[in-house]
């Protein structure tokens, strides 16, 4: 037994450097004469030793053998050498990668490679096309990228600070506010998961000080409050039950309605759910972004659209719940609309491919909307004041500068700007309605936002504007006199119609002069005010149409009056807005009298099964021709304006401290920069 031992312990050697037939035979006979106890406990001990060797060796050890490699070239490259590698997978397709980085549009159709950190905690992470194989266990084989080392064995020495020493040395590689402009921008599309050079979770942690903290709601503290929550939650009910994680909810035919794949919903939504205290709804709308919400998908987005409700809504929450996914989410979301500001003029094209890095005009124009262009700053400056990552802010004030330089008239604007040229189009209409509107809003509130500087273009030109409107836009109907805003076709005829999104108006006013604005502007807006509540009140369902035209002369039947097609209710919020601003402002009880009026006539005519309805007519209560959808800004704006404006605080949301972007979400007022 202990020679046979012996030999079975000393063949493998011979026998695996042997390639004889003979030998292998004869050391499986060995084996095989060996007694069965033997041979186990034989093998025990092989596998006992094998194990023992794994467990010595850590995780990063085995891991850091296969990159190794990789690592070493990476520390070679100097950051400001790796913009003008390709990010790509050369061996896939190393001469089309190669060119595709030579071409002004970087980031277009190139991978995002990201370091293994962030492929573990959050869910922010998207690995390109698909889950293969490849995907999980990318490691870049260019510099161009931070190092694949786990967040948690990262400390800050390794972005440059010597702990030991307490002093800082540069590592080599310029720090991303160092670049210039164009090249900050080149680097921000090419890394949609980064920031500043390094992954967006590192760079939070890095800047952990200046993150938000949080704010406390105690809910609905009246009648009228709760029934509006009752409104919120059946709202959501239905879009839960029948289009959860889809764009919106159709609630007649109980199916989901997709526009961009965002989940408008859900994100529009958070702040409300946030704000009026329904922490349940909140949570699992807040693990449904971090687990669910992907921007990656090759497919053209409306830069406004997603600016206003996604990454508005997304740092609304962030500031509101101090929650920093929110964040994470919302700076990925920025990079990922920046190839729109890759345009000659500065000026962004309207549509941008979140999965492919690319921008274009919309497809049935070269022009992008005057409103939508001006009307992105407010949370493009945010997203830089809370990441301090500058690159957002500076394209967004590029396009104030633009836009302030243009010819106006009487501060005034044409609704269609050319991206290419950077100029309005000649003879486009001139309206604080669609493609107009918000213009005038953001002028106002980006100089608020900015801690109100004297002498800033912003409130000169809102001034300039506002004078214009009362001059060249402003009328009286003939026989009530009742003020509305016309629109200027051409660029010079008037034509007495009004939108319903301009019911904004009076809201804006009221906070301009609430912030020094001359009295004017109060006037204008009580009166608008009162015009909008008409447009409501002159309709049997107390409910307003998309468009009113008013009468020129008594010779009209009817002072207001709508025309067939336009006599559609989609849910919107501008009158119920500029209603909240008067109360917040004034304190003034009436005002939420008249959006008590309102609200019931919402819960008679579009409130159905499966939530609230747009509707296709407002003019005849017993056929309001339901139209089947339920926009997100019912959630966003609507009710959440509904709710602050039956609130027996006023300032439950405090204007000097907060600004709501276009589509409801507040964000914080920044101090002056000295
Ligand atoms: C919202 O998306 C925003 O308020 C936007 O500014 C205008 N249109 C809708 C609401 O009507």
């Amino acid at each position: 037994m202990k020679e046979s031992g012996h030999i079975a312990l000393t063949l493998p050697s011979g026998a695996v450097a042997s390639t004889d037939e003979r030998g292998r035979k004869s050391l499986r006979r060995a084996w095989n004469q060996l007694p069965r106890c033997q041979r186990n406990l034989i093998i025990l001990g092989v596998t006992a030793f094998c194990v023992t060797v794994l467990l010595c060796l850590t995780g990063d050890q085995l891991i850091a053998a296969s990159i190794k490699d990789v690592e070493e070239k990476a520390i070679a490259s100097p950051y400001h050498m790796r913009r003008e590698l390709p990010l790509a997978n050369s061996h896939h397709h190393p001469e089309k990668d190669l060119t595709a980085a030579a071409v002004v549009t970087p980031a277009a159709a190139l991978p995002n490679p990201e370091p293994a950190d962030d492929k573990f905690d959050g869910g922010n992470v998207d690995y390109g096309e698909a889950n293969s194989a490849e995907n999980v266990v990318r490691v870049p084989d260019t510099a161009a990228v931070a190092l694949p080392v786990p967040l948690d064995k990262k400390t800050d020495n390794e972005d440059g600070i010597d702990i030991l020493n307490n002093v800082e040395e540069p590592i080599e590689r310029l720090p991303i506010e160092q670049l210039d402009e164009r090249e900050q921008l080149n680097e921000a599309i090419r890394n949609p998961l980064h920031l500043g050079g390094i992954s967006i979770k590192r760079h939070l942690k890095k800047i952990q000080p200046l993150l938000a903290k949080g704010q406390h709601f105690h809910g609905a503290t009246n009648e009228r409050q709760s029934a509006v929550v009752a409104a919120f939650k059946h709202s959501w009910a239905g879009y839960q039950k029948y289009a959860w994680g889809h764009d919106n909810l159709k609630p007649v035919s109980q199916f989901s309605h997709e526009w961009f794949g965002l989940g408008l919903t859900i994100v529009d939504a958070l702040d409300t759910m946030y704000i009026m205290g329904l922490d349940e709804e909140f949570k699992e709308a807040r693990d449904w972004v971090d687990l669910s919400l992907r921007f990656a998908t090759k497919r053209d987005v409306n830069l406004f659209e997603v600016t206003i409700r996604v990454l508005g809504g997304l740092l609304s929450a962030y500031h509101l719940s101090g929650d920093t996914m929110f964040l994470t989410k919302a700076a990925e979301l920025g990079n990922r609309l920046l190839p729109a500001f890759l345009s000659p003029s500065g000026i962004p094209y309207s549509d941008v491919n979140l999965g492919d890095l690319s921008a274009h005009s919309p497809k049935w124009s070269p022009d992008s909307s005057t409103s939508e262009i001006t009307t992105i700053q407010l949370e493009f400056r945010d997203l830089s004041r809370s990441t301090n990552i500058s690159i957002y802010e500076n394209v967004v004030n590029k396009v104030n500068e633009k836009v302030h330089e243009l010819d106006k008239t009487d501060g005034l604007v044409p609704i269609f700007i050319n991206a290419n040229t950077g100029t309005f189009r000649n003879y486009a209409t001139i309206s604080l309605g669609a493609r107009g509107d918000s213009y005038y809003e953001y002028l106002l509130k980006q100089w608020i936002q900015t801690g109100r500087n004297d002498n800033d273009n912003l409130i000169l030109d809102y001034m300039q504007a506002i004078d214009g409107v009362l001059t060249k836009l402003m009328r009286r109907t003939p026989r009530e006199h009742w003020v509305y805003i016309g629109e200027l076709i051409n660029g010079k005829d008037f034509k007495p119609k009004m939108d319903h999104l301009t019911c904004y108006l009076p809201g804006t006013l009221i906070l301009g002069h609430q912030n020094g604005m001359p009295d004017s502007h109060l006037i204008l807006a009580r009166d608008l005010l009162d015009t909008c509540y008409q447009t409501y009140m002159q309709h049997p369902t107390h409910l307003a149409p998309e468009i009113s035209y008013f009468a020129l002369t008594d010779k009209e039947e009817h002072d207001i009056y709508v025309k067939p097609n336009d006599a559609h209710n989609l849910l919107r919020p501008e009158f119920i807005e500029s209603l909240y601003y008067f109360y917040a402002v004034t304190g003034n009880r009436t005002y939420q009298d008249m959006g008590w009026t309102i609200f019931q006539a919402f819960e008679t005519h579009a409130k159905v099964n499966a939530g609230y309805t747009s509707l296709g007519n407002v003019r005849n209560a017993q056929n309001t021709r339901m139209r089947d959808l339920m926009e997100s800004f019912w959630l966003s704006e609507t009710l959440k304006y509904f709710y602050l404006l039956f609130s027996d605080n006023r300032k439950e949301i405090d204007l000097d401290q907060w600004v709501f972007n276009s589509e409801g979400h507040p964000l914080p007022v920044y101090p002056p920069k000295t």
